[in-house]
């Protein structure tokens, strides 16, 4: 690694703050992006035992539910009359329902409403649909363009260095697997965005480690919108973490991710895992983003975060002009539908 990019997270908070914010508003000026959306978790039932997860039903949550595809399709209906444009769907990865219930998601509610983003299944369920179906990941992928999935969210990454993901999610997609499927989709002509669970076992080499493979992808690629740090919630999981982030870590990861990835578009700071007070301040350290309405938050909720319930709309454009940001609307792929003067 470059010893002067490992040396920027030496640097002062608000020289990096200066440097990122200078890359941000050349690209974006004092907008912040947010969309108006619905997640859709159907099954929390998994097969994999990721130690930092406390969605999936265990012994220390345990509810196990599974959605029937008509429940799911009835959820997107109901927000899309509400106004969501995009519906967000992340599952578990449940051994008791088959390929065709995942895919039977994704294509009952492109029947119903056609004009929805849907924004589906991480890399993980990629690699475990083709591990269940016995397809290969191209195969998988091209099945999921056929039922109506738009783009793919990031999920899934957590951190990329081999020794940490081991002791944090054994078993999961490889690092090397996730570029892959993310490469698989690209080269599709579709996007994705890329996330980064940090602030648990992880130092600062594995997250600009991190932030390197994903940077070497993009250069390859382009198919990258968003770049996320998804701030570790501590609640209701197995990983042992004594040592918390400070804001001042946090506003740093952020800084530090909008230099490095000046060839992502976006950074998303996601208000679930901020806060949404911390995630307006990362406005102004080089975050252009801060995701949605959602309407119902599960996976960071169970792990402490405030965010079950989603964020009222008049609420969250308030809360942007207030503190200094133009608030802007945005479709799933950035293309701005209202901005709020
Ligand atoms: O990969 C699980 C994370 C991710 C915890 O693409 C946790 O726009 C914090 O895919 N603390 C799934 N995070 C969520 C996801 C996502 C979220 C927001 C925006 C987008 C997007 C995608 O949730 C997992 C994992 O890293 N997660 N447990 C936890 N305790």
């Amino acid at each position: 690694m470059d010893y002067s990019i490992k040396k920027l997270y030496d640097l002062d908070l608000f020289e990096l703050g200066e440097m990122a914010k200078e890359i941000r508003e050349k690209k974006f000026g004092r907008k912040m992006y947010f969309n108006i959306n619905r997640h859709i978790n159907p099954t929390n039932i998994c097969k994999d035992v990721c130690k930092f997860c406390a969605f999936s039903a265990h012994r220390k949550n345990p509810n196990p539910y599974t959605l029937s595809v008509e429940e799911c399709v009835e959820i997107a209906k109901s927000a899309y009359k509400k106004g969501a444009k995009e519906v967000h769907i992340v599952s578990a990865h449940n051994p008791n329902v088959g390929y065709d219930y995942y895919m039977s998601i994704v294509k009952e509610i492109r029947k119903e409403l056609p004009d929805i983003h849907i924004k589906a299944f991480t890399a993980a369920e990629v690699n475990f649909f083709s591990e269940i179906s016995s397809k290969s990941y191209e195969e998988v992928l091209d099945d999921m363009i056929d039922a109506g999935v738009d783009s793919m969210p990031g999920g899934g990454a957590e951190i990329f260095d081999e020794s940490i993901r081991n002791k944090i999610c054994k078993g999961k997609v490889s690092s090397e697997n996730w570029l892959k499927i993310h490469k698989l989709w690209h080269k599709r002509g579709r996007k994705s965005n890329a996330t980064m669970l940090f602030g648990h076992i992880e130092n600062r080499d594995h997250r600009i480690d991190h932030m390197l493979r994903l940077k070497r992808l993009q250069d390859e690629t382009n198919g990258f919108n968003a770049f996320i740090p998804l701030v570790y919630q501590r609640k209701n999981n197995f990983l042992n973490v004594k040592n918390f982030l400070t804001s001042v870590e946090i506003l740093k990861t952020v800084a530090i991710s909008r230099i490095l990835l000046e060839n992502i578009p976006h950074i998303k700071a996601y208000w679930p895992v901020f806060t949404l007070n911390l995630a307006i301040v990362a406005g102004e350290y080089g975050a252009d983003d801060i995701d949605g309405t959602i309407e119902k938050e599960s996976i960071q909720s169970s792990a402490g975060a405030n965010s079950s319930n989603g964020l009222d709309l008049e609420e969250l454009i308030f809360r942007i002009k207030d503190a200094g940001f133009i608030p802007v609307e945005r479709d799933s792929l950035y293309n701005e539908i209202k901005v709020y003067k």
